[in-house]
């Protein structure tokens, strides 16, 4: 599993901090930013309250909270609010605070140094100093926890049954932890009206793909674990251009893929009976017991794959199958990709089906191709959400699934759109529409995109395109 804090570690952190209701955002990870002090004072230094959080390989979580900010200055942190921390023992769940007992050194701001708790030459924590590499799947921080409780009051407990005995880490990580105002927006959006739903369905009606590229339909690729919403999606588009509820691809399942072709599905506007100048492309998802071919996926990104290709995870897809498109052109191809994620289980994403979306996803930066998450199931997350779709930008649950798929995938938050996909709902409703189709502007702006960016600058007769699918045909024959 992708590692980071939980829902019920943040809800334990944030009781313990107390107050109002607190978010966690992430400032710094080692497995992602790297293990070095400066990168650590970097990200973190001036930033206010964080929780710096450790995962040894003895299955132990534990840390350490500041509610004043890290700095580089040499110099103590004075923090009455302090506290040393341990959220997991041995691999179960056990938590337990340790408060500061001198507030006067709670945290000491070393340039050379990573997150560190109690007094500079004799720390209760010190995580690390200099830069650490990683070997294997781990990191042996260089710190040390010899004079734990020196200043923090371990009300009984010893550095054993804090921390295992190990500084050997999977990963180590530092939130920035800030106050939750309620029915404050945490990203702008005051229109769910009517006139706004028509306003954007109009838009998309009239929308076109770059006229210069001589491109049809953009092409919409949707990606992401079976079962995380990819078949609902396009049904709930559907749906909100027909005014009705439909259930044109199959969709739920038992374990494996009710989607069993790949599809590149058409949308009609029901009431001015006009094609949609776009296709959101349904495909087979990743999943823990089958690992997709990486020639298929080459495949599928570059336009070789046919509509209605029945996939077969025992016999991948190539140049021999019937109807194997051979020179694709720009209209074929993928021109963005969406990566559908259920945000109901974002904690619980398989290692297996993240290191497919990991690799997939280094096929999808080499092509330069735009990347967008639709985050599903936002009525599973928040029984706000859940009563009135128009909770969804004041939801501090979905702001905190948002923020964490962003972590996961590294994408820009704004890239991480929140949708509600029909589901129980047996008629169209206006603010589920106006969600579901301005995520779907989104994709098609990014679409254009990587349209313009395959024609402009390029000699007549000739786009990057072409050039590489000669290279892409190299290596499938
Ligand atoms: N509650 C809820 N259920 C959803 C949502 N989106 C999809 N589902 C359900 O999740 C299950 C899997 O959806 P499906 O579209 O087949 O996933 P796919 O494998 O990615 O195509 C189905 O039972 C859907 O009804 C959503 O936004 N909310
Ligand atoms: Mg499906």
């Amino acid at each position: 599993m992708v590692q980071l804090l939980d829902s019920n570690q943040r809800d334990q952190l944030a009781t313990w901090i107390g107050g109002r209701p607190h978010h966690f955002r992430l400032l710094y990870k080692i497995s992602r930013d790297g293990c070095s002090a400066g990168a650590f004072h970097q990200q973190c230094d001036g930033q206010g309250p964080t929780v710096t959080v450790l995962y040894n390989t003895n299955k132990t979580i534990f840390g350490g909270y500041l509610s004043e900010s890290w700095n580089s200055y040499n110099d103590y942190i004075d923090d009455p609010s302090a506290f040393l921390f341990r959220l997991q023992y041995n691999g179960s769940y056990n938590p337990l605070k340790f408060p500061v007992k001198d507030s006067t050194h709670a945290g000491y701001g070393g340039g050379d140094k990573g997150p560190t708790f109690g007094e500079e030459y004799a720390p209760d924590f010190q995580t690390f100093t200099e830069t650490v590499t990683k070997f294997g799947n781990f990191f042996s921080l260089n710190g040390n926890f010899n004079k734990i409780g020196n200043t923090y009051n371990l009300n009984g407990q010893n550095i054993s049954s804090i921390t295992n005995n190990s500084l050997q880490v999977t990963d180590l990580e530092v939130y920035k932890v800030e106050e939750v105002i309620d029915d404050i927006h945490w990203r702008e959006h005051t229109d769910w009206k009517n006139v706004k739903m028509d306003e954007i369905k109009e838009n998309l009606v009239a929308y076109k793909p770059s006229v210069r590229a001589n491109v049809q339909t953009a092409n919409i690729l949707l990606l992401g674990e079976i079962g995380a919403g990819k078949s609902s999606f396009f049904n709930s588009v559907n749906s909100a251009f027909r005014g009705k509820i439909t259930c044109k691809a199959c969709c739920g399942g038992f374990g494996h893929s009710a989607t069993t072709m790949f599809r590149k599905y058409k949308i009609q506007d029901k009431s001015s009976g006009i094609n949609l100048s776009f296709r959101l492309c349904d495909t087979r998802g990743f999943e823990e017991e089958f690992t997709q071919d990486p020639q298929e996926l080459d495949c599928l990104l570059d336009g070789n794959i046919p509509d209605r290709y029945p996939f077969n995870p025992m016999i991948p897809f190539t140049a021999d199958f019937p109807g194997y498109i051979k020179d694709p052109d720009l209209g074929d191809k993928m021109h963005c990709v969406v990566f559908v994620i259920d945000g109901s289980t974002v904690d619980e994403m398989p290692d297996k089906v993240y290191k497919q979306i990991k690799d997939f996803r280094i096929k999808v930066n080499h092509r330069g191709l735009p990347q967008i998450v639709l985050l599903t199931k936002l009525d599973k997350i928040s029984s706000d959400v859940n009563n009135d779709v128009t909770n969804t930008f004041t939801s501090s649950a979905v702001r905190d699934a948002v923020d964490k798929v962003a972590d996961i995938m590294g994408l820009p938050r704004s890239h991480v759109l929140p949708v509600k996909n029909y589901e129980s709902e047996t008629e169209i409703k206006t603010e589920i529409n106006i969600l579901l189709l301005e995520a779907l502007r989104r994709c098609l702006d990014y679409a254009d995109d990587f349209i313009d960016e395959q024609i402009d600058d390029l000699p007549p007769k000739m786009n990057k395109l072409t050039l590489q699918q000669g290279l892409a045909k190299e290596t499938i024959h």
